[in-house]
């Protein structure tokens, strides 16, 4: 049995890989691997996307912290996540539409036939498919009431979803928008650029979550525009049952940031 290592900054993730299950090189390289704790693994271009162990941790709180924060979301887009995990959770809810925008298409071919999160999302018919660079499609898209932008590493076929122009034409184009935005403990420069490029979304603030198969396990993501908390618990109801991570508790908790975090924060909007 071998091992996949991912390294950051000094430090690193071994996981005991079964074996491997697909690879291919299109827009991006695309591993998907059975591993030994953490079931099947997606990495694109070296960078562990998701496991299907903890998969959850992070697809749930980037979708239904935005979703749950918005009255009324009934046209969402993604932009990324093509693996389908993102698009699984969004369906959960009682959208009209749900667009996925993706670059890659192997990602997704490659994720429906070897990986499955995605549950059949795809085959829903609230479901649509857009094989495009994200910043490209939201210059001329109509408006949706959350955007939740799910992308791999800021380097690469991803990076123009992490400058100025895309949160200024997102700021445009939706109420509420939610990306992850990487580590805020070794990944600061990301994280820091993405905080200071969001700022078209004026009111915006960052959470956290617990993502173990990420580097250093902890994970952020930021939520903008017109969002709110106060219906949490009313608006829960809506998908009460369905959730293995998400709750209106975990929810709110996920806003407490730690001191150290709080100061990065604050140096940057
Ligand atoms: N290095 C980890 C970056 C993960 C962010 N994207 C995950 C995509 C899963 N849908």
């Amino acid at each position: 049995m071998d091992w996949f290592y991912e390294y950051y900054n000094g430090c690193g993730l071994a996981i005991k890989i079964k074996r491997k299950l697909y690879e291919t090189k299109g827009v991006q390289k695309v591993e998907i691997y059975e591993t030994e704790s953490f079931r099947k693994m997606l990495v694109i271009d070296g960078k562990i996307q998701l496991t299907e162990f903890d998969e959850a941790f992070y697809h749930e709180m980037l979708v239904h912290v935005p979703m749950l924060s918005h009255k009324n979301p009934k046209n969402v887009a993604i932009v990324g996540g093509g693996d389908g995990g993102a698009l699984r959770e969004v369906l959960k809810h009682d959208v009209r539409r749900a667009v996925l925008v993706d670059i890659d298409r192997n990602v997704i071919e490659l994720c429906r036939k070897f990986l499955g999160i995605d549950r059949g999302a795809f085959d829903d018919e609230r479901a649509e498919v857009v094989i495009m660079d994200g910043k490209e499609f939201l210059k001329d898209c109509e408006r949706f009431d959350v955007i939740i932008v799910d992308s791999t590493d800021p380097v690469g076929v991803s990076d123009t979803l992490f400058d100025r122009e895309f949160f200024e034409l997102a700021r445009e184009k939706c109420d509420v928008i939610s990306l992850q935005s990487q580590s805020p403990l070794i990944q600061k420069e990301y994280f820091r650029t993405l905080l200071f490029n969001s700022s078209p979304f004026e009111r915006r603030e960052v959470y956290i979550s617990c993502v173990p198969s990420y580097p250093l396990a902890l994970w952020s993501f930021i939520i903008g525009g017109d969002y709110d908390f106060e219906s949490l618990d009313k608006r829960f109801e809506r998908i009460k049952g369905k959730t293995a991570h998400y709750n209106p508790e975990v929810h709110r908790a996920a806003f407490a940031l730690p001191e150290w975090l709080k100061k990065e924060v604050k140096e940057c909007i």
